[in-house]
């Protein structure tokens, strides 16, 4: 498929999943607005409709709390029932600060808005709207900053805390499996669900039936304590400082930090937890053994062992000093050396690397993306290019899919990706980077 048909495939799923004012991660398996999604989504339409780009961001912070919170997902419509857990399953009135209208869930998702905002700002330096459009927005996103670091970091060490998979993005990763094996289910207290995704994508790309009644025992838990209270952190079995949440964190406090001082806004705030965040990240995510950034699990109070995905974005926030840098860096370089595409979303040697099924082992074009910039921070812009290169390939090769293979000799058998079809944030992440 040539390039040029390849940005009008993009432009054409991408106008095929806006609804009115936001787009679908994918029409069928995620039928309303993710958070994150949506920061990936306006940085591809702003190429080829930036209205449409800004009403993107806007539209999600309609679903914004009192706390300041963004939810994960915002559930424009009422009458869509394809997707579980659906708002009323959510049931968001415990906590008074959710809005009526529109309905959220209760948890939220990295905190890429900042960095959002920036990136549309940079690429289109001389358009009023779209400084208007940061104004307008700053203050909302220092809010959602401000009740991570309210409400996620009770130690008040510069670290957030999610108590639910789902907050990562990065649902089912093995990282997560000895916090997830601390849940004891019981299906008599357990309310009764019916799953939807393995209706739409083939269940063995997907999580498994356990890991889906843990996902609804830490909502029930959530749920418990409005959401927000402080009995999440004293009571979930699940409580992790997650390496790609806090350096994304991190990352938008910068962009914020930059857009504040350029329209003049007060960013002392800003500064005192960014000068917190980073050299806590430093101290307490760096293994030297391992040779990456891991997480911390809160509640077993031990690093996350595993070598993944998430802790590559650590460049893109320039959080790791040269010689880590250098360490992930030569990470990459052996696993393209050794005949996988990259980014592997989890360590391709750990028995518990699965190449289809979702956060255990695929590449994500998102993810691409953010490690891309990462590489290019440091300098390292051959393998950056390799980063890119992947993606668009293998978008070209099998289609818009959520997710694809990572193994190039299983992939070469293969005609189609993983996961959900028509993606949104895989077309949107494929524009800009044939835009570079
Ligand atoms: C996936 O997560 C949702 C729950 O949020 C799901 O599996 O139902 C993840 O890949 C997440 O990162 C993403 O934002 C979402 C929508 O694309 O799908």
């Amino acid at each position: 498929m040539s390039t040029e048909q390849l940005i009008a495939n993009s432009i054409a799923v991408l106008n095929a999943n806006w609804r009115d004012g936001f787009t679908v991660p994918s029409g069928q398996l995620y039928p309303f607005q993710w958070n994150w999604d949506s920061g990936f989504t306006s940085i591809g339409t702003c190429l080829f409709d930036l209205d449409r780009a800004l009403l993107e961001m806007e539209t999600l912070f309609t679903g914004q709390w009192d706390n300041g919170l963004v939810p994960h997902i915002i559930f424009h419509s009422e009458k869509e029932t394809t997707y579980f857990p659906n708002f009323d399953f959510w049931e968001t009135t415990v906590n008074a600060g959710a809005p009526q209208k529109p309905k959220t869930s209760g948890i939220t998702q990295p905190a890429v808005h900042g960095f959002v905002l920036e990136h549309l700002l940079n690429r289109f330096p001389n358009e009023e709207k779209v400084k208007a459009w940061a104004q307008r927005l700053f203050p909302k996103v220092v809010a959602y900053h401000r009740f991570l670091y309210t409400y996620r970091d009770p130690h008040h060490e510069g670290l957030m805390f999610m108590f639910h998979p789902w907050e990562s993005g990065r649902d089912n990763s093995p990282l997560w499996d000895e916090s997830m094996d601390r849940i004891v289910i019981d299906k008599a207290t357990l309310p009764a669900y019916t799953r939807r995704d393995t209706k739409i994508a083939a269940a063995d790309e997907r999580p498994t039936a356990d890991q889906y009644d843990r996902y609804v025992y830490l909502l029930e838990l959530g749920k418990k304590h409005q959401y927000d209270g402080p009995g999440i952190a004293e009571e979930s079995p699940f409580l992790v400082q997650d390496t790609m949440m806090n350096a994304i964190l991190i990352k938008s406090n910068a962009s914020l930090i930059r857009i504040g001082e350029q329209f003049g806004f007060d960013v002392g705030e800003l500064k005192e937890w960014q000068a917190q965040s980073i050299p806590a990240y430093q101290r307490k995510f760096w293994n030297e053994d391992l040779q990456t950034f891991t997480g911390y699990d809160l509640r077993g109070e031990k690093q996350i062992i595993g070598k993944e995905i998430g802790a590559l974005v650590s460049l893109t926030a320039g959080i790791a000093d040269e010689k880590q840098a250098k360490a992930l860096k030569n990470y990459l370089q052996q696993l393209h050396d050794r005949g996988f595409y990259l980014c592997p979303s989890f360590d391709v040697d750990s028995p518990r690397f699965d190449s289809k099924r979702y956060w255990r082992g695929p590449i994500w074009p998102h993810m691409n993306w953010l490690v891309h910039q990462g590489l290019q921070n440091y300098g390292f812009n051959d393998l950056a290019d390799i980063v890119r290169a992947d993606a668009i390939h293998l978008i070209r090769e099998h289609g818009f899919y959520e997710y694809f293979e990572s193994n190039k000799a299983q992939a070469a058998s293969l005609t189609q990706g993983y996961g959900g079809d028509q993606f949104s944030w895989t077309s949107a992440v494929l524009l800009d980077f044939l835009d570079a």
